[in-house]
């Protein structure tokens, strides 16, 4: 297997490219599958975990507008906030099931469903959300999406969560050892459980939903999340400290239920796969004003903020690495090796 050196890979990005959002993500597997029945009225639930306020929020609030539009009123749109249809998996599995149309969820628990999403959790793996767009929306994220009617999903592209930092109530993370002991909140993805572990953190897997409580009830000392999500969702108001870590990218993926997908007509699929890709550049590029903007204002709440040195970050990377070598086996040498070449020629 091709050596991979993550410290390499971290300090070797930070490379200016345009916003690349291909169009690819109009994958082979959704093509073509409609019976030709044009459009119908239809109801179709979208439920997302987070707020409406969140970018990701807005996205789906664009999404609803841009299908209604182009169907002429047919296809409603109606859309769940705050998982008030229930969290990630809760929501993946209703998919899967036929009860709820739509659904964005982090891939990072879904490893439980596809391991091979697993791939997108190696700690410090994009340097720039522009990275993450390439990958995403080039061979290896079309390749994933492509998988995912196997398991009853369609995907229909990538949007964004972001990059991830840790929030805690005991102290600022400065250096690796900062984390030893912290029982920190991780989504239910065993990439991020054992980087956590192996830099002496005491993870706790637990749905976003049960988060905030967990903190004020002191059940755990920290999460981690983008700073988008800090702000929406008022982990402020119950942490100490904000450390910026920036330590994994999440993305999030847009699923639809295959059970539903396959009773749509050609042209019915045809808007929700335009949509799902003109809403997530919307999103994209609201997620990234939104980084800075919450940044900036949660600068003005009582948490605590701190900056990691570049050197500290690496020494994390350093300790995390055999987590690295580790999960690349169980997700498929040849397709880590393929992530890793992707990177270089985009960093070139
Ligand atoms: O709607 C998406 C959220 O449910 C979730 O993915 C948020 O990043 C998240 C987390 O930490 O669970």
């Amino acid at each position: 297997m091709k050596k991979r050196n993550v410290l390499r890979k971290m300090m070797a990005g930070c490379m200016a490219m345009g916003l690349l959002f291909l169009t690819a993500c109009s994958s082979g597997t959704t093509q073509g599958s409609g019976t030709d029945k044009g459009i119908q009225q239809r109801v179709i639930k979208a439920g997302i975990g987070l707020n409406e306020d969140h970018p990701e929020g807005q996205g789906l609030l664009k999404f609803k507008e841009i299908v209604e539009q182009k169907s002429g009123g047919k296809l409603k749109v109606q859309t769940y906030f705050s998982a008030t249809l229930g969290d990630d998996l809760k929501m993946t599995e209703a998919l899967q099931a036929g009860t709820q149309e739509i659904t964005i969820p982090s891939t990072s628990p879904l490893v439980g469903i596809m391991k091979e999403f697993g791939i997108f959790d190696f700690p410090f793996l994009f340097n720039t959300s522009e990275e993450a767009d390439a990958i995403l929306d080039g061979p290896i994220g079309q390749k994933l999406l492509e998988k995912m009617p196997e398991y009853g999903l369609i995907g229909l592209g990538y949007w964004e969560n972001g990059f991830r930092h840790v929030t805690n109530s005991k102290r600022a993370i400065e250096t690796a050892d900062d984390f030893k002991g912290l029982k920190l909140r991780t989504m239910q993805n065993e990439v991020h459980i054992d980087a956590f572990k192996e830099l002496g953190a005491n993870p706790t897997p637990m749905p976003f939903s049960e988060v905030f409580t967990a903190l004020e009830s002191h059940t755990i000392d920290g999460q981690e999340n983008p700073l988008a999500t800090i702000k929406s969702n008022k982990f402020y108001e119950v942490q100490k400290h904000l450390s910026l870590t920036k330590h994994v990218y999440t993305p999030f993926v847009f699923l639809v239920s295959k059970k539903f997908w396959d009773t749509l007509s050609s042209e019915e699929q045809k808007i929700l796969q335009e949509a799902a890709i003109e809403a997530g550049k919307y999103q994209r590029q609201l997620s990234r004003e939104e980084d800075q903007k919450a940044l900036d204002e949660l600068k003005k709440t009582g948490v605590k903020i701190n900056e990691i040195s570049d050197q500290e970050r690496q020494k994390m990377a350093e300790i995390i690495q055999p987590v690295v070598e580790t999960y690349a086996k169980k997700f498929g040498d040849d397709l880590v090796n393929e992530l890793y070449n992707e990177l270089d020629k985009i960093r070139q």
